[in-house]
């Protein structure tokens, strides 16, 4: 992969060349572990380096400000019909630049300023764009949170969020995870939002491959309102967000309003273009078996990371992803183990786990997944071989020797499963 491209930039622009070529080589070299990071393919690169970056289209299919929009209709219309169909949504709204962006279009379609919204806590799994202390929107909407009520099974107290809703009286009940690794009961959601008059919003950013691959539950179909996206994890597509609605056209039409005029300006046809292409590719049978290997070889490491006595918060995985509690179980912290790790060649984050008593930029946990591994076409003979060896460089931080042994490993791995250019 990755061969004779760039001739132009290379050509005309050496000091930026070096560094795509150093990305590409970090890339075709490591194993990548981020949950949230992936492999695009070579045609979701295509569209989003097309001449689509050239054109200025505010509005919305057969509704624009500029003229010269035939094919950029076309294109939009492709990627909306696709992305209703992976998700069976009523509605769906391709133009967010990102899941943050995405989330902010949501909160101001659904809500007026001083509404409150009930989401999970960051420190449990939550997002930042759930309403975090430090963010913008946390000065316009007011956030109450929910828990899980036994890290260690990942459960989350439904009593609580029921009585935190009662007492709120939120506008929106958000479910939805950056660092969560169960399936959530979405039915329990509806009923309790059914009975405080809140609206259900789904930020499904980390899992909706696993969604559009029918491997874990879609919350439309027990009845959510609105799900938010990314589309650049494990939905395999170019870096972007998307907001969907089940059936209200109300809702959609609200939220189109959130996001063009009310928050964003001329959308990045280009990143549509990919995002048209990836749903594309995620429509495509080939897709299901994917997802299916991710969770496969999620379920592959937390085999091995429980039989080497290391903690995982939720007790496992039902997911893409793990957290564990490499402070507590190995003595490493959350930024010692990711620095170490990435000395070998495998790329993951440092994460605080639930009720953390470290600070976030040295926690206690790290946070890794399975989306690109799997992208590679790796297993779970691989997974198993991959958390050993991530356990096996933890123990060994300080040894030299054993950790040149170590990335052999992972670079004879990653010779043996290249990064592909073609998924369909
Ligand atoms: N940064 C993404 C993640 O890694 O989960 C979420 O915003």
């Amino acid at each position: 992969m990755y061969m004779n491209e760039y001739q132009f930039i290379k050509d005309q622009d050496a000091e930026l060349y070096a560094t795509l070529v150093g990305e590409e080589e970090r890339e075709r070299t490591g194993v990548e572990l981020i949950p949230s990071e992936n492999y695009v393919s070579k045609a979701v690169r295509e569209a989003n380096g097309s001449v689509f970056t050239n054109k200025y289209s505010e509005g919305y299919p057969g509704k624009r400000y500029y003229g010269g929009q035939k094919y950029t209709d076309q294109m939009e219309t492709i990627a909306i019909e696709r992305a209703k169909k992976l998700f069976n949504a009523g509605f769906a709204n391709v133009q967010p630049l990102g899941g943050a962006a995405a989330n902010v279009a949501m909160y101001f379609a659904l809500m007026e300023s001083g509404d409150t919204v009930l989401g999970m806590d960051l420190s449990h799994g939550g997002h930042l764009t759930h309403g975090h202390p430090t963010t913008a929107i946390n000065k316009v909407f007011n956030f109450v949170r929910y828990k899980m009520k036994d890290v260690d099974t990942g459960e989350i107290d439904y009593e609580e969020l029921r009585r935190v809703a009662l007492e709120h009286k939120p506008k929106i009940i958000l479910a939805g995870f950056s660092a969560y690794s169960r399936e959530l009961d979405y039915a329990k959601f509806v009923e309790i939002a059914k009975e405080v008059g809140a609206y259900t919003v789904a930020d499904v950013a980390h899992i909706a491959g696993l969604i559009a691959g029918g491997v874990v539950k879609n919350p439309f179909d027990y009845g959510f309102d609105v799900m938010t996206t990314t589309t650049h994890k494990t939905l395999r597509g170019p870096r972007g967000g998307m907001i969907l609605v089940r059936e209200s056209e109300d809702l959609a039409k609200r939220i189109n309003k959130a996001v063009f005029p009310g928050m964003q300006g001329g959308p990045h046809m280009h990143s549509i273009a990919g995002k048209a292409v990836a749903f594309g590719e995620a429509l495509h049978p080939s897709f299901k078996i994917y997802a299916a290997q991710i969770l496969k070889n999620a379920k592959a490491m937390e085999v091995v990371f429980k039989k080497e006595g290391v903690r995982l918060l939720c007790g496992g995985t039902e997911n893409h992803l793990l957290l564990a509690d490499v402070f507590g179980s190995l003595g490493i912290t959350g930024q010692e183990a990711e620095t170490v790790l990435d000395e070998v060649g495998i790329t993951l984050n440092k994460n605080m786990i639930a009720d953390e008593t470290r600070t976030a930029m040295d926690p206690s946990g790290i946070r890794f997944g399975t989306p690109a591994m799997t992208t590679r076409g790796m297993k779970e003979g691989e997974a198993t071989k991959l958390a050993e060896i991530m356990i096996a460089t933890m123990r060994a931080k300080d040894d030299v020797v054993k950790k040149a042994a170590l990335k052999a490993e992972v670079v004879a791995l990653c010779e043996a499963f290249p990064v592909p250019e073609r998924f369909v």
